[in-house]
């Protein structure tokens, strides 16, 4: 039987291109994929950022079979079950600081959009009325819903749809002087003193929150210049503003730490994530607020039988995401993962650096934790073109990496092992040279 390829518009996809040339996967094991061709493929990207652990882990497998069977679907809303509050408990524990109440969603997108109206809402109910505005960062991803692409900063992904949101922005933070640092660069912390200028342009009193990745992701692994982030919180402290950390990519591991908030020393109001959280097996994600703004809403709430927050998915705690999470954050912790990957980033910092800053077109190397990303130069004047081409060669010599941008990206699995880094990140080195 041939597929038919026509029926599915696939999602940020060459849909085209994808059609004439398919890239199928049938099966996944570990750290690598089974192509449709039975070639096995070292997956150099964690999925997309969201299997650390590595695929088919046999505990989450299980786990969401024994889920299936014993309660396949609760309604959230009116009703629990005991996974949902387990599993909320085991997140809040995770958590630094005071985030102890968890929201659930179920991807990245609808935790950005969660996270702005719950935001909004907080300063509604302490009477704030007029903190409405965001301010989000260039180059910042907060996922496709609306609320998220109106605080996110990358161009193309708004260009068409436009706006709904008042939003303003702080610039990215990748200063060409910053090229080829590894880890944390040491210029750019006063880039958050922008925060001042807005500020002063709209007034404290009506901006209800900032919402930053701690470290940049889909732009291109952006870690953020020492000092940054704690500019950031010291700001938002003093003029009285929300700071949300989207740590869909972050949480749970990828930082060396157990979330981008630990790995940086500064802790947020409110921290979403998504991807690690399941290791990818169910679709969930999660806002966790803390204390102060989860009290602000009981408080607020009247009669204890009427909902505080109107707002919520018909999946938003799925019993089998809920056990698919349990399952993972078990292993997650047991295999002491985040500091494997804090011990083994050092490996793969000098990789890249060694092995691809000297390659034709290579304008940048960045990297932290389990992420790294190269930045490659424009092919006349099309940008995006070196990164696919890079990658498809790639992918024909069995490494699937991230093309996005001018950029080619790398998440290594918390459990990958050095000489399959070696291999993912030489096949690159290769395929810079010879297309050259
Ligand atoms: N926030 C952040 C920080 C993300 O990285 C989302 C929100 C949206 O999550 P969902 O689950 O709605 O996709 C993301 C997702 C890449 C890449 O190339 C990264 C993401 C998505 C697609 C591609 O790095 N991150
Ligand atoms: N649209 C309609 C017509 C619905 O009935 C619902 C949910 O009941 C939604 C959208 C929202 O779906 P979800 O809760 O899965 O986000």
């Amino acid at each position: 039987m041939t597929l038919n390829l026509d029926a599915y518009w696939m999602p940020y996809t060459g849909n085209r291109q994808f059609k004439r040339d398919p890239r199928m996967i049938e099966s996944a094991s570990g750290v690598w994929f089974t192509d449709s061709d039975g070639r096995q493929v070292l997956d150099g990207h964690s999925g997309l950022w969201t299997s650390g652990l590595g695929h088919a882990r046999p505990e989450i497998t299980e786990a969401v079979s024994r889920q299936m069977a014993e309660l396949d679907f609760c309604p959230p809303f009116q009703f629990g079950h005991p996974k949902a509050f387990e599993l909320a408990t085991k997140i809040a524990d995770l958590m630094p600081g005071d985030l102890n109440h968890v929201f659930y969603t179920n991807s990245g997108s609808e935790s950005a959009d969660t996270s702005l109206k719950m935001a909004r809402a907080y300063w509604q109910l302490k009477g704030e009325t007029r903190k409405t505005r965001f301010i989000g960062r260039l180059k910042g991803y907060h996922g496709v819903n609306y609320g998220g692409v109106a605080v996110g900063g990358i161009p193309a992904n708004k260009k068409l749809f436009g706006e709904v949101l008042e939003t303003d922005h702080l610039s990215h933070t990748m200063l060409p002087e910053n090229a080829f640092t590894r880890g944390m660069p040491t210029h750019g912390a006063h880039l958050a003193d922008e925060l001042e200028a807005l500020v002063e342009r709209y007034g404290a009193d009506t901006i209800a929150a900032v919402i930053v990745e701690p470290m940049g992701g889909s732009a291109g692994v952006l870690p953020p210049p020492q000092g940054y982030l704690q500019r950031l919180r010291d700001l938002c402290d003093k003029h009285d503003l929300l700071l949300i950390f989207d740590e869909v990519i972050t949480g749970f591991g990828r930082c060396g730490a157990m979330t981008g908030a630990d790995a940086f020393g500064v802790i947020p109001d409110i921290l979403n994530v998504a991807k690690q959280l399941t290791n990818g097996a169910v679709p969930m994600g999660a806002v966790i607020a803390s204390t102060e703004i989860h009290q602000t809403f009981m408080d607020n709430g009247g009669a204890d039988y009427v909902l505080e927050f109107a707002h919520g998915y018909t999946y938003s705690a799925h019993p089998v995401a809920c056990a698919a999470g349990l399952a993972a954050l078990d292993v997650l912790v047991e295999e002491q993962l985040p500091q494997r990957v804090a011990e083994e980033a050092p490996y793969f910092e000098a990789l890249l650096h060694d092995q691809l800053s000297d390659k034709p077109f290579v304008l940048d190397v960045r990297n932290f934790g389990f992420a790294g990303a190269i930045t490659l130069e424009a092919k006349g004047d099309e940008p995006l073109r070196r990164p696919f081409e890079i990658a498809m060669a790639m992918w024909q010599r069995g490494v699937l990496v991230r093309y996005g941008g001018d950029t080619i990206q790398m998440a290594p699995h918390f459990v990958m092992q050095r000489e399959q880094m070696d291999q993912m990140v030489g096949t690159l080195a290769d395929c810079l040279t010879e297309l050259n």
